[in-house]
């Protein structure tokens, strides 16, 4: 079974967001995958998910790669009836749809979050509680984002420094050009842009507040990548050991292309705060510069 819908948020008269999504079974393993995602009609991503989620134990526990599936969702009474849940609420004066699911596997209890908003902010959310050992723990979670801002090709890729002086793109910013893995840097406030060179339009990738840090076990925050369809596994990404994303890194040219980020989130679990406890993680996506407002 699975469970799909296409959406326009929040009406046919006023389409702000508009995508297809998808829960699919088991072998596919990447929670709610959106598809074909528009903002005010014009495309953002052509396919965003979470295809990998790791745990690391202190102690004799695991590790475990727990996967996120049509099988392992329920219903809550937010959405007695449907595993997919849509939720439209307005917060702060903004109206957002929260699409989710809800997951228990072994003791987890996991809630994968989508929010779009009518400013054209993206928030992609991991919620967890649930303990399966009595350890302290971290749980990586493995957002792949294949953009298509104007359309899959000529894409431009810019990283943010405090220190890094105007190159043409603005205080701090500069290209990378190349594929690369990177790690985040608070001091700098370091983040990310993808924009379409044509139009100047992209998104914003900022690092949630609860988004941790890598470790031996989970090496790396964000990786960015020229698109190739077979490395996108479905959720068949690496194992409980390893995230598998090392290989796709060889030096090919992102400058103008068609480029894929992973993002990863590091949620420090820990067992004195027992199971409840439910924690977040993900990063804010923000749309960035000449996109027109309607
Ligand atoms: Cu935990």
């Amino acid at each position: 079974m699975a469970e799909s819908g296409s959406v326009i948020w929040p009406s046919a008269a006023e389409p702000i967001w508009r995508f297809n999504y998808l829960l699919a079974d088991s072998p596919d393993q990447e929670g709610i995958a959106v598809t074909q995602v528009y903002f005010r009609g014009r495309k953002v991503f052509w396919k965003a998910s979470l295809p990998s989620l790791r745990v690391q134990y202190n102690g004799d526990c695991g590790p475990y790669k727990d996967p996120l599936t049509y099988n392992n969702a329920q219903t809550t009474s937010l959405c007695p009836s449907q595993r997919v849940c849509l939720h439209s609420y307005v917060s702060g004066g903004f109206r957002a749809l929260q699409v989710q699911s809800y997951h228990r596997i072994g003791a987890y209890r996991l809630t994968h979050r989508w929010v779009f908003w009518e400013d054209g902010a993206c928030y992609p959310r991991l919620y967890s509680a649930g303990l399966q050992c009595n350890d302290d723990h971290r749980h990586h979670a493995y957002w792949r984002f294949d953009f298509d801002i104007g359309g899959a090709a000529n894409d431009l890729v810019l990283e943010y420094n405090t220190y890094t002086p105007n190159q043409g793109w603005g205080n701090g910013w500069h290209t990378k050009t190349t594929e690369i893995a990177r790690l985040k840097n608070t001091s700098s406030q370091r983040s990310w842009a993808v924009l379409d060179k044509q139009s100047g339009r992209g998104y914003h990738i900022l690092p949630g507040p609860h988004d941790g840090n890598a470790d031996a076990f989970s090496t790396r925050d964000i990786w960015i990548m020229r698109y190739h369809g077979a490395e996108d596994k479905h959720g068949q990404q690496g194992s409980a050991s390893s995230d598998d994303l090392q290989p796709y890194l060889n030096g090919e040219n992102i400058d103008g292309q068609d480029v894929v980020v992973w993002y990863a989130g590091h949620l420090a679990h820990e067992a004195a705060h027992g199971g409840d406890e439910w924690h977040h993680v993900g990063p804010y996506l923000i749309p960035f510069q000449n996109w027109d407002w309607a």
